[in-house]
């Protein structure tokens, strides 16, 4: 069985079968279309599907080649899309890519989609499937959560009757189809030969390393290399907090810090967003033993989170310098995206300062050129507010004049606006002192 189904991925002879139609499993579905495979993409929204059927990319935003690759798959009949799980039947390889959050109240995985995912492929599972969850996921979720879901639902052993492995994702909106193409990638085989096969597999589409080892060294290297990121975040704006307070500007301090070797100080912000940063590192703690107790992961989270606060704080304050109350005050946020040029809106920190703006009784008017329900003129957006606030750093906002912005308190967020004019920029991360 090992030796067939090996030639039949060498030979793209293999259907493959990926279930998810996100911002991870679209784009790797229509590369592995592209690469020679028949691929049929499941998703459980109809809507997408129809769309994809169509030929219609339903991710936005700035992707460089998504749309058009999705129509060219499409059209040479390459990438089909069904909500239907019977089509995992006679594929040979199954690629799972659906959202893992975690509880917002409780830090814990919350699996729903994963089960459910697993749940309806073990009812269609066959013999020799190469079954590969590319989902990020808690240590230990391959050996707890994936191998007892299908063994039980499809009644076949892994390692025996089928294969099973975990190849975390590293997308990235913006640049979903270079990441998958030049990102090395890290597969945890369940067996060795889960491993060869699935080595053999990515080697059609990965122009990059392939690091063949476990499943649960898999599982922690992703869920750390995000933790990583966010603890060095949380670090930039905890000294962008500090510079405000003793009155130094941040930006100036990171430039002379980074040129220091071995320093590279990330960008201060107005706070994490999207569906990894914001939950990854619960991910990698969620399965620790009871004796381990995290203190720096959840410390940087709770530096992070509290960003969109701060940026609410220094809004409060730039409106009082002008003699306004926040209540009854018109604010504009200018981006909801949790990245730039992206429509992404996950975990979005500009949700948290809205919500924020709100409850201490502001109108607040919302613009962002990729996010379908604030999209629109930016001056008629901004016509009688009484501050403006920049939350993303979309090109369409780079190198905005401030006093073009005609309103009387900005705050700049993600340090984009131009300085000058006589519109004096509230920038986060600069101090007072600075004037
Ligand atoms: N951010 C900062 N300061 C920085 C970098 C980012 O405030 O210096 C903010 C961004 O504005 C955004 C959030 O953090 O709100 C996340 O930004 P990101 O650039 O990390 O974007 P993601 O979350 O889409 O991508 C991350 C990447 N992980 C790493 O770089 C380690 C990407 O490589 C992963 O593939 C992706 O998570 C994922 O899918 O896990």
């Amino acid at each position: 069985m090992f030796e067939e189904r090996l030639a039949a991925i060498r030979d793209k002879r293999v259907k493959i079968a990926v279930i998810g139609l996100g911002y991870v499993g679209l784009p790797v579905a229509c590369i592995f279309a592209r690469a020679g495979f028949q691929v049929v993409g499941i998703d459980r929204v109809e809507e997408k599907v129809h769309q994809i059927r169509q030929g219609l990319c339903p991710i936005g935003g700035k992707e460089p080649g998504l749309a058009e690759l999705v129509a060219q798959v499409v059209r040479d009949g390459r990438l089909s899309a069904t909500t239907r799980y019977e089509e995992c039947r006679d594929a040979g390889v199954v690629i799972i890519a659906v959202e893992t959050p975690v509880d917002e109240e409780t830090r814990r995985p919350k699996y729903e989609a994963l089960r459910a995912a697993l749940v309806s492929l073990g009812n269609h599972l066959s013999r020799g499937t190469l079954v590969i969850v590319e989902s990020t996921i808690a240590p230990l979720t391959m050996e707890r959560v994936v191998r007892p879901i299908l063994e039980e639902t499809s009644g076949l052993r892994a390692g025996k009757d089928f294969y099973l492995a975990h190849c975390p994702e590293r997308v990235q909106p913006g640049r979903l189809l270079y990441n998958l193409e030049h990102m090395p990638r890290v597969i945890g085989g369940m067996t060795p030969e889960a491993g060869r096969l699935a080595l053999e597999l990515y080697r059609h589409i990965v122009r990059a390393d392939l690091d063949v080892t476990d499943c649960l060294t898999a599982e922690i290297v992703k869920t750390t290399e995000n933790a990583y990121r966010d603890v060095q975040i949380a670090f930039a704006n905890e000294i962008a907090l500090l510079c405000e307070s003793l009155g130094a500007d941040v930006w100036r301090v990171r430039e002379l810090v980074n040129k220091c070797p071995q320093r590279d100080m990330h960008l201060p912000g107005a706070g994490v967003g999207g569906h990894c940063l914001p939950k990854d590192p619960w991910l990698l703690i969620a399965n620790a033993p009871e004796g381990f107790q995290a203190r720096l992961i959840p410390a940087a989270r709770a530096v992070n989170d509290g960003m969109p606060l701060h940026v609410a704080d220094l809004v409060v304050e730039g409106l009082r310098r002008v003699g306004k109350e926040v209540r009854g005050s018109r604010i504009a946020v200018l981006g909801y995206a949790y990245l730039e040029n992206s429509d992404d809106t996950r975990n979005s920190p500009s949700e948290v300062l809205v919500r924020k703006l709100r409850e201490l009784g502001a109108e607040v008017v919302i613009h962002d050129p990729y996010v379908p329900p604030y999209q629109g003129d930016l001056r008629e957006r901004l016509r009688g507010c009484d501050a403006a606030v920049l939350m993303v750093a979309h090109d369409e906002y780079r190198h905005l004049n401030p006093a073009e912005l005609d309103v009387p308190v900005v705050v700049d967020g993600r340090r984009v606006l131009e300085e000058g004019g006589h519109q004096r920029v509230i920038r986060l991360g600069r101090g007072d002192r600075q004037g």
